[in-house]
Formats: structure tokens, C-alpha cells, sequence
């Protein structure tokens, strides 16, 4: 396909935690490096996210005594899932993935960096309030499409789907760039909400021209 300087490519999260052997294991997290890197050599605009707590983040079942991980509390913005110690500001695991090729991104977005506030999200926190300044570096930069590709498909890449959308962008889902944590089928109910609202699919081989695996 043709992309037009209105496209942009938004990389969630491709970060050490969320891969093998990180402290949250997204299955298959690493399956998405290598198309998200063809993609990233086309686009011409990459913006890449960074999951960034805080080492005493409110998102953490260690804050929570007698919380284990995936237990969910009430915060005063809600229900909140509790995660293990993830993504915490300038560990390892925090770092993008080694082998993810972050050159070309024009726009780092850190996000989920207040201790008491999670962000899913790369546009609105999770108070559903505070602003990422993500949809007014899009407006300024004239990008009105967004590809979404990264990690992980029922969390962050859906959330900021969700909120891309309610902010009036259109979204593409790349549907082999993403990867899920797939607790109790949320992969499949993120598709569906997210399909609902109007987001889109391809597969990246359509954007990249790679060759059909299945073509002789
Ligand atoms: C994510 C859970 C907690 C994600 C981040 O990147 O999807 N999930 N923090
Ligand atoms: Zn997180």
C-alpha cells in the first residue's frame, strides 16, 4: 500500500519487561520486532512509547500488601490491575528491545511516570484527565492516521487504540506486530471493542510489500 505523509507508525512499548525473560512476559512479544522494524524503514512518521514508572509505582502488587500480581484494587480513578515490578525508570527492563530499531522515531512518548497514576494509554492517563500531549504533537505534525503496532494488544495498544479513535484519528491495528498478555480471553475481547470503535486491521505485509509467504 501507499502511505501518505498523514500516516504515522506509533510503537507501543517494545521494551525488555514484556519479553521473555522480563519481568511481565507478553507470549510471543518478540514475534512483533521484525515486522515492526521493516515498518519502522517506510513510515514517515515513527513515534515510539516507553512504559516509565516510577520504582514504587501505585500499578505495582508490591505497593499492595497482601496483593499478589494480576489481583485487581479500586484506585480513586478506578479499578486498577496490579502487575509485577515492571518498567521502571532506567532499569534494563525498561530499555526499548535491543533489537528493535528505534533510529528513524521522531517522538519518544514516556508514559505511566506519576507514582499514583497508571497510563495504558499513550494519549490519556488513567485518571482519564491528564494528557500525554500526544494527540497535539499528531494535530501539529498534520498525521491523521495511525498504524499501531507493539505490545501489548489487551493493555496499552488497546487503550491508546480507543483513545486515537476518540480523539478522531483514523487507527489500523497491525495484526502481526502485536502481542498479548491474554488473561481470561482479553486478546479476543480487545479485538472486538476495538473493532467496535472502529479500528481497522492489516497485516504488515500489506504495508511493507514483503512477499506473501503463501505465494509461490
Ligand atoms: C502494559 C500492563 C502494565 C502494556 C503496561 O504495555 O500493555 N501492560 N503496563
Ligand atoms: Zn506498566
Amino acid at each position: 500500500m501507499i502511505l501518505a505523509q498523514s500516516d504515522a507508525l506509533l510503537v507501543i512499548d517494545v521494551q525488555n519487561d514484556f519479553l521473555p525473560g522480563g519481568a511481565l512476559n507478553v507470549p510471543g512479544g518478540r514475534n512483533v520486532i521484525a515486522p515492526i522494524n521493516r515498518m519502522i524503514a517506510i513510515f514517515p512518521h515513527v513515534i515510539v512509547t516507553q512504559d516509565w514508572h516510577t520504582p514504587d509505582h501505585s500499578s505495582f502488587a508490591t505497593r499492595h500488601p497482601g496483593k499478589a500480581p494480576f489481583d485487581t484494587v479500586a484506585m480513586p480513578y478506578g479499578p486498577q490491575i496490579l502487575w509485577p515490578d515492571h518498567c521502571v525508570q532506567g532499569t534494563p527492563g525498561a530499555d526499548l528491545a535491543p533489537g528493535l530499531d528505534a533510529r528513524r522515531a521522531g517522538l519518544l512518548i514516556r508514559k505511566g511516570h506519576a507514582p499514583e497514576v497508571d497510563s495504558y494509554s499513550a494519549f490519556l492517563e488513567a485518571d482519564r484527565t491528564t494528557r500525554t500531549g500526544l494527540a497535539g504533537y499528531l494535530r501539529e505534525r498534520g498525521i491523521a492516521r495511525l498504524f499501531l503496532c507493539g505490545l501489548a494488544t489487551d493493555f496499552c495498544v488497546l487503550w491508546s487504540a480507543l483513545d486515537a479513535r476518540a480523539d478522531g484519528f483514523a487507527v489500523v491495528l497491525v495484526e502481526d506486530a502485536v502481542a498479548g498478555i491474554d488473561r481470561d480471553g482479553s486478546v479476543g475481547r480487545a479485538l472486538a471493542i476495538m473493532e467496535e470503535a472502529g479500528v481497522s486491521r492489516i497485516a504488515s505485509g500489506a504495508i511493507t510489500g514483503s512477499p506473501d509467504p503463501g505465494s509461490p
